[in-house]
């Protein structure tokens, strides 16, 4: 199978982030393409192929035009409020019960608008990045759609918290929804997201679309983050109600539970009768992540990979998560080695 990835991704790199005084370690990091690369390479997975640009114009189809200004501009415009450039954070908790139609204009609160995070920071080739992150999603996208039976896209930074108009959770642009949304142009697509988090911000892009099917595996939102998003009774609103399944799990679960679990969202899928199906696929769901706290074996892995190739449905898979960078490109390679 045809893989896709750049090196535009290493312009967002930090090793820390600075939260109320207190420095946080970034686990987000390049290093993670790298080996993800390695493995690829080693296990003969086919050709690594750079990102076409499509251009803007996917991305605003999905992303606000003021929160696209904000992720390409505000780096720099940092240095008109504060003097000297420097990451852009925000100071609490973007999350109100009130959150004005229109951004203030003051720059601090600004920042909070457009994020539903505090340790998300846009740097100075944040946009960049993430800019050709999407780029290979909605290439992988236009390669299966000419008929490649599955694409992987290496996206990074990743992609499924980001919303239309707030960033979030190591995400900026949500490159599986602009290759979704690209696709709904052919027919009904189903996105299943099997990253160890709930993909709120792919959720909140398609509540209302009856057009894409959301389903989701993730830990307990009452356990871990996203905390305020990834319910069962979260089922989509208006024309999309029923095109959305949240099957939240657990923490620690190991291999039976979760592919049991997988098959209620495969059959969902089915049911669906998308024309392609793109999987956000995050390998936070492995033993040993520092982040994710599912007990997922390279057996199971490889199952889930068996388990999504068999519905036999053009697919494009995208990286989101997985964070411990020994065992992660073994790891996707067990997922995707059903496909190649
Ligand atoms: N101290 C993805 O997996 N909270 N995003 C991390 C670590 C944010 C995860 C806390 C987790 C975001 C794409
Ligand atoms: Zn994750």
């Amino acid at each position: 199978m045809r893989s896709i990835a750049t090196d535009k991704h290493a312009l967002h790199a930090t090793a820390d982030v600075w939260v109320n005084g207190a420095r946080l370690a970034y686990c987000e990091v390049p290093a993670r393409v790298n080996v993800i690369l390695a493995a690829l390479q080693s296990a003969g997975l086919g050709p690594v192929l750079s990102p076409s640009d499509y251009g803007l114009a996917p991305i605003l189809a999905v992303h606000d035009a003021g929160f696209v200004a904000h992720l390409r501009t505000s780096y720099a415009g940092s240095a008109a409020r504060f003097g000297v450039a420097a990451p852009v954070l925000a100071a609490r908790e973007g999350i109100t019960p009130t959150r004005p139609a229109t951004p203030p204009d003051d720059f601090v609160e600004r920042a909070l608008y457009y994020t539903f995070d505090c340790e998300d920071p846009i740097l100075a080739g944040t946009w960049e990045a993430a800019y050709w992150s999407a780029q290979c999603a909605l290439t992988a996208a236009v390669l299966v759609q000419q008929g490649e039976r599955a694409a992987y896209a290496l996206c990074r930074p990743p992609g499924h918290h980001a919303t239309a108009d707030q960033h979030g959770g190591f995400c900026y642009l949500n490159n599986i929804a602009c290759a979704a949304r690209y696709l709904t142009h052919t027919g009904p697509v189903a996105i299943l997201d099997i990253d160890y988090h709930h993909g709120n911000g792919t959720q909140a892009i398609f509540y209302t679309d009856p057009r894409v099917l959301y389903c989701s595996l993730h830990a307990d939102p009452d356990a871990d983050y996203p905390y305020f998003w990834g319910r069962a009774s979260e089922q989509g609103t208006g024309l999309g109600f029923g095109t959305n399944l949240n099957l939240p799990l657990p923490l620690h679960i190991g291999d039976t539970l979760y592919l049991r679990t997988l098959e209620t969202a495969l059959a969902r899928i089915v049911d669906f009768r998308p024309r392609y199906l793109l999987v956000s696929l995050g390998l936070d769901i492995a033993a040993g992540d520092p982040i994710g706290k599912f007990d997922i074996t390279p057996g199971g892995l490889q199952a889930i990979g068996e388990s999504i190739a068999a519905l036999d449905i053009p697919t494009i898979l995208a990286q989101e998560g997985g964070y411990n960078l020994a065992t992660l490109g073994a790891n996707v390679v067990k997922v995707l080695q059903a496909f190649a």
